[in-house]
């Protein structure tokens, strides 16, 4: 198991909670070990008289920390920011997470960089966005979005989207969405969706979706789906871990037959009475916003952009401008309403505005952006927390969640949210809608366990912060918003 780094880089004040106040409490109740930077120190969040660190105090303790993680590329990097008051120290924590980030690229593999035209030689890591054109060579890592063309050589890892065109070689890891054209050589690992057009090789793991034109060669493993022309070769018995191997065509019509856990079934009875197609689906729900398959977990920036709230800043002004030229390089932000109106330099009045801003975010290369609180003139009972994403398709989908509203006039909900969504990123993984609905669970437990003051009673609340967030069972649930 790789190590975990958290690094909240965050406010601190000596009397009440709010920025690593709050951070440094919830990350080690839950069991993290965090590493804290405070980026200023002041006497509360209501008095700001203290002392701020400069750009080059906050540089000596996070360049300290990138040397010393030169050699250790068995760990995940996790940065949480929040509270940064100027823009100097904005633009030197940036540089910083960058550095790492390069550093990371070469013992790691990660690429967050748009292949255009052709690329030759290694491509290691992440590709997000399109590639049009050829690559040879090898690719290790995630690569999201469009490739059109020729692959040639091996890709290890993750692939989401679709692939035109043709590629050669190996094949390790994921591919979900669609391929089109050709395939030869060897897959290994789990491919989601659909293949059209040929697939010479070897092919080992789960197929989910359609296969159109041929395939020769070998399968391991399992294959759902259709499977439309011909399919030469062999299909291999049942290897270690995939110990049941099905192949289910397009005959099958959906039920509602739920698979009782641990129960073992043979092929025929799951033929019989259809059950594969139901847990496939399932399957397929979970995995599709699944937050692996939308961020790299081995190094992560959630940049909450601290500016203020209800039209009021409480940093410099010139914040703004830094965190717009940092946004390219955030994985998950996650600001208020007044403070995606300053990134995105326009008003929300409706969810049409909110609409636009979330594609001006994620079109700037964020990839998860979660709006946190929207509060709207016609509905003042309620707030709406939004979140967005490129889905497996490459298509963006948008969420949101009607949140009744409580009463409370008091900064650091804001700072709690941001812990508790990285504390279940990390520890839980999977289906970031259901991530959210927990992470909402706990915070409006605790909102409302500390209405009678003028802080949030963070310790008095410590179980329900470690706790899995189905408090009452009751969880707001994410609505999808079509447009
Ligand atoms: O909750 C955001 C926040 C963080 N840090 C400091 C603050 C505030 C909001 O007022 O003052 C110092």
């Amino acid at each position: 198991m790789k190590k975990e780094n958290i690094i909240s880089i965050q406010s601190q004040v000596f009397d009440g909670f709010c920025g690593n106040n709050i951070a440094a409490f919830v990350f080690r109740r839950r069991g993290h070990i965090p590493k804290i930077l405070n980026t200023v120190q002041y006497y509360s969040k209501f008095k700001h008289s203290g002392v701020e660190l400069n750009s080059q105090e906050v540089d000596v303790i996070l360049s300290e920390y990138n040397k010393d993680q030169e050699f250790m590329s068995d760990s995940n990097i996790y940065f949480l920011t929040g509270y940064i008051k100027n823009a100097e120290c904005v633009d030197m924590v940036t540089k910083n997470i960058l550095e790492l980030r390069k550093k990371r690229k070469i013992q790691n593999g990660k690429n967050n960089d748009n292949g255009k035209e052709y690329m030759n030689g290694h491509m290691n890591g992440h590709m997000n966005g399109h590639m049009n054109g050829h690559m040879n060579g090898h690719m290790n890592g995630h690569m999201n979005g469009h490739m059109n063309g020729h692959m040639n050589g091996h890709m290890n890892g993750h692939m989401n989207g679709h692939m035109n065109g043709h590629m050669n070689g190996y094949m390790n890891g994921h591919m979900n969405g669609h391929m089109n054209g050709h395939m030869n050589g060897y897959m290994n690992g789990h491919m989601n969706g659909h293949m059209n057009g040929h697939m010479n090789g070897h092919m080992n793991g789960y197929t989910n979706g359609h296969i159109n034109d041929h395939m020769n060669g070998h399968t391991n493993g399992h294959m759902n789906g259709h499977t439309n022309g011909h399919i030469n070769g062999h299909m291999n018995e049942p290897n270690v871990e995939y110990p049941n191997r099905h192949i289910n065509s397009s005959e099958h019509k959906s039920s509602n037959l739920i698979i009782p856990e641990g129960k073992l079934i043979n092929e025929k009875d799951m033929h019989k009475n259809n059950i594969l197609a139901v847990s496939q689906r399932r399957k397929k729900d979970k995995e599709l916003y699944s937050i692996e398959n939308i961020i790299n977990l081995n190094f992560l920036w959630v940049c909450d952009p601290v500016m203020g709230d209800n039209g009021r800043l409480y940093v410099d002004e010139c914040v703004v401008e830094s965190y717009k030229k940092a946004i390219q390089y955030v994985d998950i932000i996650t600001p208020n309403q007044y403070e995606t109106e300053l990134l995105c330099e326009m008003k929300i009045n409706e969810e049409k505005d909110v609409i636009k801003c979330l594609n001006v975010l994620l079109h700037k290369g964020v990839k998860l952006v979660i709006i946190t609180s929207v509060n709207y003139n016609f509905d003042k009972d309620h707030l709406f927390l939004y979140v967005s994403f490129f889905n497996n398709k490459n298509k963006i989908v948008y969420f949101k969640y009607k949140i009744l509203k409580i009463h409370f006039n008091c900064f650091g909900s804001g700072d709690l949210f941001s812990c508790l969504l990285l504390s279940f990123i990390v520890k839980q993984k999977g289906n970031i809608l259901h991530i959210i609905s927990k992470v909402l669970n706990i915070l409006q437990n605790v909102i409302k366990n500390s209405l009678t003051g003028l802080e949030l009673n963070i310790i008095e609340n410590q179980d329900i912060i470690a706790s899995d967030g189905l408090i009452n069972d009751v969880l707001i649930k994410e609505e999808p918003v079509f447009f």
